[in-house]
């Protein structure tokens, strides 16, 4: 078993989406002066390091991931001179910060873009990938992220250029050695003004098939070629080169964004001896309830086989390599409203996925609100929603008639991105005292109960289980670099596992259903005794393991004696 000590596995990471963390101007807008402002907070709740969701130059068009300058602080969050007190303050308070790097793509408002675009002689045109059309149509049928085509007409230079995302954010052309070292450069100069890491989005994606093929079929229209632009042929390459020549050059860790990595892929980019990124973000967990009609097609989901992804990448990373343990981020639902019950059950529900995101191997990430059970918002009309993907997906389905906008509109309740997106519930007052100006998005109507002020002055709430969790990770070292053991594998009702290092063994058993579930552990391992360390309940009742009674969500960590 790898049990290489690194400050990143030992580390909580606590994820921050500026624009709806705290408004320290009143324009509605989260910002960095926010940030310093909540500082004690994130200390207090015990956290190592913050991933920063991007704070750089943008218009806008997906909150940020489509950056026009990446040397420069967007003048809603602050500027450099905000963005280095953060940093100073940070360190002081032993707190790390992790920077997102945007690399796949830029704003088409980038000085390079617009350049490239200007004329095809341009000497940054090849900075981007531009094809003709075929038979007056896209260079090939490639599926957007975001809208159905991949590829957008520029009538000045008679060229289609190629966007995975929005028509906002042209994909950058690795293959541009020239481009590349612009790339690097200025990752340094970043790591060298002091930051601890990048969380890389969609890393995994830089390098496309040669040619630029079609998804082969027969049916007419886009389809989805993900697999004409994620773990490409060069992309291994690209990130030893990065590693080289960049990133072992300083003390810090990486975590790059992959969708679509199985644990065999995802040992490629993360192996101890393959000298590209420290973790990953797999998609396996995100993809439970998608059908094959990938995120809308919403299907429901067994505990079996959310055991089984988890168990395989435990698996996967057990020798080699070291997982990234998330239920949340800004991409996606909240984490209680979809893997727990956000009605009668909220706080256990939500101690107990906590319980399971920081008792796996692997370095948890705390998505901001999560550690208060903040819930899935329903706006009921689409003029709420700001998310583009939101909104693209509303354009499609419902205003083109192609389907009923009450259904769309149930869909974006369940799996859109702004489900995590609406400001931080600091205290029961105006705007969730998030912001004394008008919100950039609609605050959830529940903030009344569930906020900050409420979970500080309650000993037995969710954010203070998060401190205890956080706190007993740092004092259990078999917490963090314990083997995985998986015990009763097919339960439908109940998660449960050992974890072992050094003759140290502890017992996690979490109830992932709302009725009570019995569980008989008798014969899984002879344990002379167990030792509660840990429940969701005030007071845990009945250790015969033999014969374990958990009550709805519970979950309960044992040190076998
Ligand atoms: O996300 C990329 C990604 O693969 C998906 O999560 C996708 O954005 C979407 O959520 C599918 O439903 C990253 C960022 O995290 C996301 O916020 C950006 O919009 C995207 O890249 C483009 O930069």
């Amino acid at each position: 078993m790898n049990s290489v000590r690194q400050w990143w596995k030992e580390a909580v990471i606590y994820q921050i989406y500026p624009r709806s963390f705290f408004d320290s101007d009143g324009d509605g807008i989260g910002d960095l002066r926010g940030i310093l402002a909540k500082l004690d907070y994130l200390q207090e709740l015990g956290i190592d390091a913050v991933w920063l969701c991007p704070v750089y130059q943008s218009p806008n068009d997906d909150n940020g991931y489509d950056i026009s300058d990446y040397c420069r602080i967007a003048e809603e969050f602050g500027n450099m001179a905000d963005w280095e007190e953060l940093l100073a303050e940070m360190h002081r308070r032993g707190l790390k910060l992790i920077m997102d790097l945007v690399v796949n793509h830029t704003s088409d408002e980038h000085p390079w873009f617009v350049e490239a675009r200007a004329s095809r002689n341009s000497t940054k045109r090849d900075y981007y990938i531009w094809r003709e059309g075929k038979d007056g149509k896209e260079p090939n049928n490639w599926q957007s992220f975001f809208t159905p085509s991949a590829w957008e007409y520029d009538g000045n230079t008679g060229e289609y250029y190629l966007h995975l995302f929005s028509v906002k954010q042209p994909d950058l052309n690795w293959e541009n050695p020239v481009l590349r070292g612009e790339i690097y450069d200025m990752m340094r100069f970043w790591l060298d003004k002091g930051i601890d890491g990048f969380r890389m989005d969609v890393i995994n994606c830089i390098s496309k098939t040669e040619g630029l093929p079609d998804v082969p079929g027969t049916e007419e229209g886009y389809r989805w070629g993900g697999d004409y632009f994620m773990n490409g042929p060069r992309i291994h390459e690209y990130l030893r080169e990065m590693n080289e020549l960049v990133l072992s050059w300083y003390d810090i860790m990486t975590v790059g964004e992959t969708p679509c990595v199985t644990p065999e892929t995802g040992i490629l980019y993360v192996g101890d001896e393959r000298r590209e990124l420290n973790m990953l973000f797999q998609f396996e967990l995100m993809d439970i309830d998608s059908g094959p009609g990938g995120k809308w097609d919403i299907q429901p989901w067994r505990l079996t086989d959310l055991k089984r992804i988890v168990g395989k990448w435990q698996l996967a990373m057990r020798d080699n390599g070291w997982n990234s343990l998330y239920m949340n981020n800004h991409d996606q639902p909240r984490m209680v409203s979809r893997f727990g019950n956000d009605g009668e059950y909220r706080a256990e529900s939500a101690k107990m996925l906590a319980t399971l995101l920081h008792t796996l191997r692997g370095t948890p990430f705390i998505y901001q609100g999560e550690e208060i059970g903040m819930r899935n918002v329903s706006f009921g009309s689409i003029e709420e929603y700001r998310d583009i993907e939101t909104l693209n997906l509303y354009r499609e389905k419902a205003l083109q008639g192609n389907a009923d906008p009450s259904e769309v509109l149930a869909l974006i309740h369940k799996k859109g991105r702004d489900n995590a997106r609406t400001p931080m519930q600091w205290d029961d007052g105006i705007n969730a005292g998030f912001s004394g100006g008008m919100p950039w998005i609609g605050v959830n109507p529940d903030y009344t109960g569930i906020n900050v002020q409420n979970a500080l002055a309650d000993g037995d709430s969710i954010l203070h289980y998060y401190k205890k969790l956080i706190a007993m990770r740092k004092e259990n070292p078999v917490m963090v670099y314990g083997e995985y053991i998986p015990i009763l594998e097919d339960e439908e009702a109940i998660f449960a596992y050992i974890r072992q290092l050094d003759g140290e063994r502890l017992l996690v058993i979490l109830n992932f259903t709302g009725v009570p579930a019995v569980c008989n552990l008798a014969g899984q391992f002879s344990p002379s005794g167990v030792e509660l360390l840990l429940s969701n309940y005030p007071a845990a009742v009945g250790h015969h393991l033999a014969n374990l009674e958990l009550r709805p969500f519970e979950a309960r960590v044992y040190r076998i004696v």
